[in-house]
């Protein structure tokens, strides 16, 4: 039986599954966790400002890729596990700028890793990783034996993440583990991303903008079942770069998903608008998870379940997610939106 490591490190801790890691791994008795975050536009402070009261916890804004400031934090803190989250996470930003998505998700990859490498005492780095690295699945589910086809740059650079922790578990003896997880939801989620989007518009009766015909598939999964998945990972001891997929084998539509969230929120069909494409949109995303369910992980939330619970989150917070969707998100927004909602369609 493996003892689970007690001093941690959560990278992108205030980010969505940061945020959700950080309060399971205290709740669960965590000794020592050290929350390192950059905030940038998808961080947000306010997620753990309680947690300040906890003696065991401690917030450092730092940038991942800040190689020299890592390394002295890792030894200083005496860190025996680390739980990389911190990227830039959002697909359509990364089709119109690819680079913080090099320098985060790639450059501090290596950066930790270089923190980490030789420290006698360092147990686990545990790489936070994507469904979206196998590319559309056509027919199945992804096995973690499948090869990577990266569609957009967002995937291709969290592939090369992946490819680099495997490389430094085998040539630099770094323990490492790489969990891949499919689409998440729940709270405290940006909302650039499909469901908090829809969600935070329906319930100010602003247009949904569905992308393509809206019958792309996505495999969703509650954050709470997947930040349990990361917590029992960890408890593994497994460290020879082996790769878990994480999910709850649960695909549905988009349009499904926005039905469900307009009949939650009791509003009308006519709120969604069918507007161009993402390019380069992976159809479909399945993932088989049956190597973690044999380590006796079950996710344990049903999507109409956690759906509904996720819609009242929001219902409940809304002075959370109106701090987040005013100043630079109402540039994003309309870059990204107002002229393809001007040529969207209301129906198919
Ligand atoms: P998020 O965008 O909500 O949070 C990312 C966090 O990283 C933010 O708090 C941000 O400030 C921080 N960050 C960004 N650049 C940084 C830097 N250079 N240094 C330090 N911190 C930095 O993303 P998320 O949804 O919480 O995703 C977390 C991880 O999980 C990512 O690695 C992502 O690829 C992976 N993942 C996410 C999903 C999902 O559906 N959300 C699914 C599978 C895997
Ligand atoms: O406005 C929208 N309209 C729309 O139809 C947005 C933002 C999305 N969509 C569609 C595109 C996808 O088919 O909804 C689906 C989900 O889109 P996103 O929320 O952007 O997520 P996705 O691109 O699937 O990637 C997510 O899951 C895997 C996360 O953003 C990644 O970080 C994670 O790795």
């Amino acid at each position: 039986m493996t003892v689970r490591p007690t001093r941690l490190l959560v990278t992108g801790a205030a980010g969505f599954i940061g945020t959700n890691f950080v309060r399971h791994a205290l709740a669960a008795g965590i000794d020592r966790l050290v929350a390192l975050d950059l905030l940038t536009y998808a961080g947000n402070y306010a997620n753990l400002a309680d947690l300040e009261a906890d003696a065991r916890f401690r917030f450092v804004r730092l940038d991942v890729a800040a190689r020299a400031d890592v390394a002295r934090l890792v030894v200083e803190e005496r860190i025996e596990a680390i739980v990389h989250c911190a990227a830039e996470t959002h697909v359509d930003r990364s089709i119109g700028d690819h680079t913080p998505f090099l320098r985060t998700n790639v450059d501090g990859t290596i950066a930790l890793l270089e923190a980490v490498r030789g420290q006698a005492g360092f147990r686990c780095f545990l790489h936070v990783s994507t469904d979206e690295v196998y590319g559309s699945i056509a027919e199945g589910r992804a096995r973690e034996d499948w090869p990577t086809r990266p569609s957009s740059p967002y995937a291709a650079s969290k592939a090369a993440a992946d490819g680099f922790v495997q490389a430094y578990a085998t040539t630099h003896g770094v323990p490492a583990v790489i969990t891949r997880c499919s689409n998440n939801y729940g709270p405290y989620q940006f909302p650039e991303k499909v469901i908090p989007l829809f969600v935070t518009n329906a319930l100010d009766g602003q247009p949904l903008p569905l992308y393509g015909d809206g019958m792309n598939v996505r495999d969703w999964i509650h954050v709470e079942d997947h930040v349990e998945a990361l917590w029992h990972v960890l408890g593994l001891g497994e460290t020879d770069g082996r790769v878990y997929n994480v999910s709850a084998e649960n695909e549905v539509p988009n349009r499904t998903v926005t039905d469900r969230i307009l009949a939650l929120l009791g509003r009308p069909a006519t709120l969604v608008r069918y507007v161009a494409d993402r390019p380069g949109h992976d159809r479909r995303y399945a993932l088989e998870s049956a190597r973690l369910r044999a380590t006796g992980w079950r996710p344990r939330r049903s999507f109409d379940e956690g759906l509904a619970a996720t819609v009242d989150w929001y219902r409940d917070q809304r002075p959370w997610w109106e701090a987040v969707k005013s100043g630079a998100y109402r540039d994003y927004y309309e870059r990204m939106y107002a002229s393809r909602l001007r040529a969207g369609r209301d129906m198919p």
